[in-house]
């Protein structure tokens, strides 16, 4: 145990000297700065998790890893994989989905990695990252596990982002920068994780290469078909659904359980906590839904900036056979 303390320490000053040494501009007016690491862009506590992962995390063939950059549609994939995964244990009146915030029933790699380090007993397969694909350590894609990515229309993940650093900083009694302010910054790849289009890029790759290992979805697409993707969804991660299932409709009811509306009226997620008591972590369950609407950037872009980040997002997707 000691060693263990011991070592964790020693880990702990070797990342601190290397995140001294790292470029770092403040974060949109938050008294926070973001740290650019291997490229992409990070606060302290991720930017910790991040090299965590990369120097402990062992992934197990079994595992199912559910990866995303922010605001795009995670904690619903959590809850629609969950609800597939655990339908034989659990029924829509004893789902822990009606208990739990859906990021509480599907852990993150990079915050609650401590329990990473060696022998996990999650009891579920489930995973979740933000962490670009190029971060991931080599277990993950040398153990034969599954990945899916969910990203979504840099123009609503703007906006959803934005308006979700807004009510954070609100709570912490400061004050983020304008709209327009804050949209500068993310075309120029400066915001959590960005630039968001490298982030994207960097799945859409490896999905092309190992389609059989990562599956590449758009929130625009669930939104569309969501019983379709799920079923999709259900098939690549080894849970397919019978043809009895299908006949009795099971696929339906698990997207009406984790439909916006459903979930957003949760007792749960709409008074909850999430990591309540941890220093600059904690936020209300709330703050995660917001409006789940498609296009939603029209009620705050105006025809100039939405032109300039669809010029972007051609620019920066030119080539890929990707299309945003
Ligand atoms: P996170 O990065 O904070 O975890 P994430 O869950 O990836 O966020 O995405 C949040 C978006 O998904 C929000 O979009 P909005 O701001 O445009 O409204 C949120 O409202 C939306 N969302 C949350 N739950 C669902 C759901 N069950 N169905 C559809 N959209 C959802």
């Amino acid at each position: 145990m000691e060693s263990h303390i011991q070592n964790r320490d020693v880990l702990q000053k070797s990342f601190e000297e290397m995140i001294s040494t790292l470029p770092k501009v403040n974060f949109w007016g938050l008294p926070l700065d973001l740290y650019q690491y291997q490229g992409f862009w990070l606060t302290l506590p991720f930017l910790q998790g991040a090299l965590s992962v990369q120097q402990q995390f062992q992934a197990q063939p079994t595992d199912i890893i559910l990866c995303s950059s922010l605001r795009t549609g995670t904690a619903w994939l959590k809850s629609l994989t969950f609800t597939t995964i655990t339908r034989t244990s659990y029924n829509d009146s004893t789902t822990p989905l009606l208990s739990k915030l859906p990021h509480d029933v599907v852990p993150y790699m990079e915050f609650d990695h401590v329990q990473f380090s060696t022998n996990r007993h999650l009891g579920s397969p489930l995973l979740a990252t933000h962490l670009p694909y190029s971060f991931l350590p080599r277990s993950i894609i040398d153990s034969g596990c599954k990945l899916i990515y969910i990203c979504r229309d840099p123009k609503d993940t703007f906006v959803s982002f934005y308006h979700f650093i807004a009510r954070y900083s609100k709570s912490q009694n400061t004050q983020i920068i304008q709209l327009d302010e804050a949209f500068e910054l993310f075309y120029e790849g400066v915001s959590m994780y960005g630039s968001y289009w490298d982030h994207v890029l960097g799945y859409w790759k490896a999905s092309l290469e190992h389609p059989d290992k990562l599956m590449f979805l758009k929130y625009e697409d669930l939104v569309e078909n969501t019983v379709l993707y799920l079923k999709k969804i259900a098939e690549f991660i080894g849970y397919p659904f019978s043809s009895e299932e299908q006949q009795q409709g099971v696929p339906e009811n698990i997207v009406q359980m984790c439909s916006f509306e459903n979930l957003s009226s949760l007792e749960v997620n709409k008074t909850g906590k999430h990591r309540e008591g941890q220093e600059n972590l904690e936020l209300e369950n709330n703050i995660f839904f917001r409006k789940g609407k498609v296009g939603d950037w029209k009620n705050y872009l105006t025809t100039e900036m939405s032109q300039r980040l669809d010029q972007r997002t051609l620019q920066k997707l030119s080539g890929s056979g990707l299309s945003l």
